[in-house]
Formats: C-alpha cells, structure tokens, sequence
C-alpha cells in the first residue's frame, strides 16, 4: 500500500522476525472489517450480539490473567537509565530488543499478520501524529479501527516521511510470565508481547499518545495529557474548554459527557465531548493552549455505566461497539454488568464465559460479579449524542482551565483554585489517589500519580515537571488557571458525600466563573476554596453544613500531607525543580 522506504524496510525486517503464514494490509474499508468480523465470530473470539437491541455489536473475553494494564511488566528503555527517571521501569534497550525478539521470533506461525496504519488526531491535523501496528489479533485490528482513524488515507499523508511510531503487537500464548509492554522513545518504537487486552495491545492509546508522545512533546514543545477535554456552554451559546487529568477509573468519561442537573439544562447550560481520555495540547498563534483529542472512539470502564450515571456513554455504546469482559445475557444476547440496571439477568454468562448465579451475587465480593471490575466498551465517537463539532476538526479548542482530580476519601477538598501556574504545577504533581481496576494489581491503594501520569509519562518524570514549568513561562498571562477537585471523599460509613456525575456541574460552573473572574474564593494553605454560597446546591438533598465539610482544609491533614509529598519529591532528587521545592515548602509555612 506505500513504497515509504523506512516503512517497507521495518515491515520487512518484522515480517522476517515473526514469520506468519499471511500478510494483510487493513486498509480502513468497511468491507474488510466486516470479513474480519465474520472470521472473529467463527473463530469464537467474539460473539455477535442481538442485532435489533445491539447492532454492529460484539462480545469479546480475554483470559482471566489478561484483564488490565501491567504496571509491572511495562518498560520505558531509553538510552540511558537516568531518562527513564525514578518512575519508570527501565531496561537498556539493546537488552530488552533481544530479550522482546526472541520472544516475537516465529510467534506469527500459524497466523496473519495485520498492518494497521493509523492516525492519531484527525487525518492531516497538524497536531495529529501517525502510527503503524503489526498485530496478529484480529480483536486488535477491530479496536483500533474503532479507537483510531486507520487506513489507506493514512498512508498517503504520511508520504516519505520517517515521522511514524512503530509498533508490534505479538499476542503469543498471553504467558503473564512472558508479557512485556516496552517503548523506545529514542527510536520511536513500541513491542508488545505475551497480551490481548486494552491499554496493553492497542498501542495507539497509552502506548503511543501517551509514552511516546509525552516524550515527542518534551522535545517539540507541547504536551501529551491524560486529560478529558470537554467544552462548558452557557446559556449565551458561549462554549468554554476544560482538559481534566484522572487517573485511571477515577471518573474521566463520566466527566467528559455530563448531562447538567434539571435546573441549568433549562437555563441553557450544556456539555460538549471532544475527548474522555486523552489531550494533545500545543501553544496556538494567538498564544493560547489548544488541545486535541487524537482518539476516534471511547475505550471505557463499563461498570457503573447507566442511563442516570452516564447516558451519553451508554447511548455510545448501543451500536458497532466492541464490548469486553462484560456478562452476556442469554435470555435476548445481550450485554450486562454491575450497575447498568437493577434487573440482575437470570440466565447469563459471566464474563469469564461461566454461567453466572444472580443469587449468589454479593457487592462486597468481586468474584461474584458477572462483569470484571475493569471490563470496557469500545464505542466510536460519533455515536456519542454530545460530541463537540470541534471533535473531527484538528485545529483544537483553546483551554480555560485545567483540572486535576482523583479518588481521596479525605484530605482533598472537593474542589480549589491554585494560586499561580507554578502552584498549580505543585498541586498536580503532588497529586495522589486510590488505585482502581484499571491497572492490575492491589485496589484501594494512596499512591502519588503525578497529573495522572505515573503510568504513562514516558520519561524522567523531573523534567515532566520541568516542561510543565516550561510551557507555563511561554504561556504567561495566557495559560489556563488550574484546579483541583475529589469528587470521592466519603462519610464515616465509606459512603461518598458529594453526589458526583451530573452535580460535577455545579463545580465546574464555579471553576469557569473563576476563569472569568466572576466568583468570589476562599484563600487557604491549599489555594483558592470556593465559599459553601459559591457552590450552587438547587434542587440538591445537601445542607451547606455537609457543603462545609467537603470544602474544608484540614490543617493537621494536610500536614500529614505535606510530610509526604516531602517524602514522595525524594525520588527525584537533582531533578526535581526548584519552584515546585519552594512550593513545597511554602504550603508547610502556611500551614504552621
Ligand atoms: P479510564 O478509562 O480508566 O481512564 O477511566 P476514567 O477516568 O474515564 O473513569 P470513568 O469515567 O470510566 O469512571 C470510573 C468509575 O468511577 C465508574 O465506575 C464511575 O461510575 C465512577 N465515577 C465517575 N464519576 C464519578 C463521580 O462523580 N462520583 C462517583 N462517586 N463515582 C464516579
Ligand atoms: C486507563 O487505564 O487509563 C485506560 C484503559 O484508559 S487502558 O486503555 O487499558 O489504559
Ligand atoms: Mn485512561
């Protein structure tokens, strides 16, 4: 499909490493995919769903071992260990080439091998960045078909250059001991071996527009973000932007396609999507920051999802979505999971293929759920009923404020104001929160996930912080204001205070109104916290005494707090900035 020579010479060089039977180029028509389909669903490596209630739609299960993200088994191998920085895994790459070819080597025998070109962004956006995947699995080609634009056209604006990101995928036998999710950011190469799931195969996602990007982005002068980005209309028709950084599982989708409480919905506010999960942001000509969403589709946690949590997202979901992990009800072959109704299906599969007793179901004990914890839709984005008309555009939509978030019982308040860029960049590295489903591993954890990036910054995360430093300087008066909000602090009985999902609203009302210089704040240790009358509670079953409660600063909290962020700035040692030390130790001064 090209004579690209630096894509022929590595398709070539793979080719002969992994020796399959078949080589088939995805050229992004609809004819190609749809025989994919077919071939999947004879295979048995997806079920075709009802195709009345679900058209276009497939079921998908991975092997129980292969069900998250591996932290553990994910590499940044830069040249030298330092670039990797204190965060990361790191391997010399030289080493883990060898180590990764022998595994890859022969791995295709039997099998097809499948060249996906892909664009992250909007084909020829100047923002957008292009890929090629090599994969054996054809649930892979089906998702980034979904997640990413792909084809031909692709092909044809990448032309002669040698500006791509390579990537292999080898699913092997999805050994867990045998799996290794490696980036060479210094040769713009991603290898993937030994998994079938998410965030570890599809190599678009995390992979590229995350660890490698952030890398390209540091040396080009922009940011690759773990950020939603959503446009807040007034009832002008005024639409302004927010990029917001959670981790994992910590509410990014929800956010990004709220539907606002009954009393701003008739006075006219509405939400717009441009991106649930990731933001490409560069300095446009007028000096603002404008981001990109570089995915095409939702790769979404389907637990919890429902037409009161999150309607768009559901809605999303009920054509030509791939769903993963999820329980399969017999009775109309449809899909189930915990919290998509109260109608416990009573003749299902659980997601592991088992037939499932709604009987036994107990929502203290995981094992007896139908769906997995982090099982995951894969919708395109056009189905999504709010998606922004900027979405398919690639110039970008300019940022008013960024906002950084996670799941904190305590201690965060719901939502506050940094005091500067600078503060701001603090607040964001210093940022911790409970571990979820998403990656595999303990669940419920406080770690530091700096920007929400511990898992995917793909360099050393002191010059992260730099660059964040960095951007601010070139943005000066034009940058973003920067917030923070924990939508998860909960009662004594583990219960969470503040309502959360469409009631997010009300906050995001008094961080736009801050942008503007419109609402009044608190000033505090912490940073700018809104007054308990600034948070409008319409319609809402909350005193403002419990309003009270999730907007205060506990002193003694947040000396314990600071103690450990202390703790957590060791890490970096030479390369921690000193604006964010003197941060650090201007919050203890104020709070003493
Ligand atoms: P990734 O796709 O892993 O990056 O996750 P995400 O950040 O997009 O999280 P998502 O929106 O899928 O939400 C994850 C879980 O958090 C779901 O079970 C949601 O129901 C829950 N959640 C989201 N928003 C809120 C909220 O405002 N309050 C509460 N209590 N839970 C929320
Ligand atoms: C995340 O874990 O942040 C995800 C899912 O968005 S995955 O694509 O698996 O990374
Ligand atoms: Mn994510």
């Amino acid at each position: 499909m090209t004579d690209n020579k630096t894509v022929v010479k590595w398709l070539n060089e793979v080719k002969e490493l992994v020796c399959p039977d078949k080589v088939v180029w995805i050229d992004g028509s609809e004819e190609q995919l749809e025989e994919l389909r077919r071939e999947a669903v004879q295979s048995g490596e997806m079920i075709k769903l009802n195709e009345e209630k679900l058209p276009g739609c497939y079921l998908h299960r991975t092997l129980p071992n292969d069900v998250a993200r591996v932290e553990d088994r994910t590499f940044i191998c830069s040249r030298t260990k330092e670039n990797a920085g204190p965060t990361n895994n790191w391997c010399d790459p030289q080493e883990m080439y060898t180590k990764l070819y022998n595994i890859a080597r022969g791995s295709y025998k039997g099998r097809t091998m499948y060249i996906i070109p892909y664009s992250m962004g909007p084909i020829g956006s100047p923002i957008a960045k292009i890929g090629i995947e090599v994969t054996d699995s054809i649930y892979v080609v089906l998702n980034m078909a979904i997640m990413t634009r792909i084809g031909e056209k692709v092909l044809e604006v990448l032309g002669d250059s040698n500006d791509w990101v390579r990537g292999l995928h080898c699913k092997c036998n999805v050994d867990p001991e045998n799996r290794y999710i490696c980036h060479f950011p210094e040769d713009n190469t991603i290898i993937s071996v030994n998994s079938a799931y998410g965030g570890n195969v599809l190599l678009g996602k995390k992979c590229f527009a995350l660890r490698i990007a952030s890398y390209q982005g540091w040396k080009e002068g922009w940011m690759a973000e773990h950020m939603l980005i959503l446009g807040l209309q007034n009832p002008k028709g005024e639409v302004k932007y927010i990029a917001a950084a959670f981790p994992s599982a910590c509410g990014k989708t929800n956010l990004a396609m709220l539907i606002p409480p009954e009393y701003l919905r008739k006075k006219g506010y509405k939400i717009w999507t441009v991106g649930d999960d990731i933001a490409w942001m560069k300095i446009g000509a007028d000096g603002r920051l404008y981001a990109i969403n570089p995915e095409n589709g939702f790769f979404g946690v389907a637990p919890g999802t429902n037409s009161h949590s999150n309607f768009n997202a559901l809605e999303s979901t009920k054509k030509n979505t791939i769903f993963t992990n999820v329980a399969l009800n017999l009775d109309d072959n449809t899909v189930w999971w915990e919290g998509l109704n109260k109608d416990l299906p009573q003749n299902a599969l659980d997601w592991k293929g088992n037939p499932w007793d709604a009987s036994k179901f107990d929502k203290a004990d995981k094992s007896t759920y139908a769906a997995h914890p982090n099982s995951r839709f894969t919708a395109p984005a056009k189905n999504c009923p709010c998606i922004s008309e900027e979405f398919d555009k690639g110039e970008g939509v300019p940022i008013s404020a960024i906002v950084f978030g996670g799941r904190r019982a305590k201690c965060a308040p719901l939502v506050y104001q940094s005091k500067s860029w600078e503060n701001g960049v603090f607040i964001g590295s210093a940022m911790a929160s409970e571990t979820t489903a998403a990656a595999a591993g303990a669940v419920g954890v406080v770690r530091r996930d700096p920007m929400a990036m511990l898992p995917f910054c793909g360099y050393n995360m002191g010059d992260y912080f730099r660059h964040w430093l960095d951007m601010g300087k070139k943005l000066g008066d034009k940058a973003p204001k920067i917030f923070n909000v924990n939508w998860f602090r909960t009662d004594d009985d583990g219960n969470f205070i503040w309502p959360g999902f469409g009631d997010n609203m009300r906050v995001l009302n008094w961080i736009i109104d801050r942008c503007e210089g419109k609402a009044d704040a608190k000033e505090t240790a912490i940073g700018y916290v809104p007054r308990p009358e600034d948070i409008d509670l319409t319609d809402l079953d909350m005193d403002i005494d419990t309003l009270k409660g999730i907007l205060a600063v506990d002193k003694d909290v947040w000396k314990k707090e600071a103690a450990e962020i202390e703790e957590h700035y060791k890490k970096f040692g030479d390369k921690l900035p000193q604006e964010l030390r003197d941060q650090l130790n201007e919050l203890k001064a104020k709070l003493n």
